[in-house]
């Protein structure tokens, strides 16, 4: 398996997260990247290979150009502002406001905002398009030559919706692999999202459509981020309705549960008969994960690969969260050869 990897994750690393009323260290660190592409090293995987430049054509198909024009701009016009420190958003939209982009940064950071915690510097836009640019590149592996891809993504992009970031992400790199795919002739992609956090950026991009099935194991959003999507009773809207299918699951979940899940997941997504399958692969499932609370093991991780492996799609894992870094390639690297055996 091809593993695709851009070294500009690194021009992404804010100095600070806001977590728990503090400036912190960002969980979402570029040392996971190191981690991970050390652990498929020692495996004997290829070495990761770089990626064609991203092509914007297909971002605009599941991105708003407001959006995007936002991203772009954000750090010229925060830094124009005077401000010392890195673009946080402060104020949201809420209940019965305006839905309108305001001119000043601050409102444009409030209005794009899915969440408070994630930071732009001058040099995050760059990251976020290499970042993109491994999915697509992987995506583009899958339609021709090869029948698995691992697009090793950083920043992550599942939290990215149709005109929204937070939560790590910016572009929805998943999103972007699965139109990619559709664009190239795969008529029918389904998403399978095994990242602790419920992929809200992914449903939202694909929620009135049928050519893309979105299918998520996720923690409860009662009980864990993004909070205010992924329940079960969200199967899709219009041309969408029951091409979205959501698995959430409470504090405490061990695998015995959710590999249960996986399985009626796995079942739902043969049934569909996609011409691909993309996995938006965070390892935050992990017992010792320090945002999270799922209770899967280092074993359980190939476990599950190879459950994905049995169902034969022509499959792209995409990389996602995953937050105890000294774990994060054993356990990524698990799920790639469970996948492969
Ligand atoms: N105190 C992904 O896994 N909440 N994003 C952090 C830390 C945000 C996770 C709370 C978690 C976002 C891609
Ligand atoms: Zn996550």
């Amino acid at each position: 398996m091809k593993t695709i990897a851009s070294t500009d994750h690194v021009l992404h690393f804010p100095k600070a997260e806001l977590s728990g009323g503090e400036l912190v260290r960002p969980y979402e660190c570029p040392e996971r990247w190191d981690y991970i592409v050390e652990a498929l090293a020692n495996s004997g995987f290829s070495a990761p290979q770089a990626p064609t430049p991203l092509d914007m054509a297909t971002v605009e198909k599941v991105h708003g150009d407001d959006y995007l024009r936002f991203l772009a701009q954000a750090w010229s016009l925060w830094e124009a502002e005077g401000y010392q420190g890195e673009a946080l958003p402060m104020a949201v939209p809420n209940r019965r406001m305006q839905q309108r982009e305001p001119e000043n940064i601050n409102g444009k950071l409030g209005y794009f905002a899915g969440a408070t915690e994630t930071a732009i510097t001058a040099t995050t836009w760059q990251a976020v398009q290499s970042s993109a640019a491994c999915a697509q590149t992987a995506a583009r592996l899958l339609g021709t030559s090869e029948t698995s891809a691992f697009a090793l993504c950083r920043p992550p992009g599942h939290h990215a919706g149709f005109d929204l970031y937070g939560g790590y992400c910016f572009l929805n790199n998943a999103a972007i692999a699965a139109q990619q795919l559709r664009d190239a002739g795969a008529s029918k992609v389904a998403i399978l999202d095994v990242d602790f956090h419920h992929g809200n950026g992914t449903q939202d991009i694909f929620y009135e459509r049928n050519d893309v099935l979105f299918v998520s194991l996720h923690g409860n959003p009662g009980h864990a981020f993004p909070y205010f999507l992924g329940y079960a009773d969200e199967t899709g809207k219009n041309e969408g309705e029951g091409y979205n299918i959501n698995y959430p699951m409470l504090p405490g979940t061990r695998y015995s549960v959710w590999s249960d899940a996986l399985t009626d997941a796995l079942d739902r997504i043969d049934q569909y008969f996609p011409d691909a399958l993309v996995v938006s692969l965070g390892v935050d499932t992990f017992e010792r994960d320090p945002i999270s609370f799922f209770k899967l093991t280092s074993d359980d991780f190939t476990r599950y690969g190879n459950a994905i492996g049995k169902r034969k799609h022509p499959t792209l894992f995409v990389m996602e969260g995953g937050y105890a870094v000294e774990e994060i390639g054993i356990n990524t690297r698990n799920v790639l050869q469970g996948f492969l055996n």
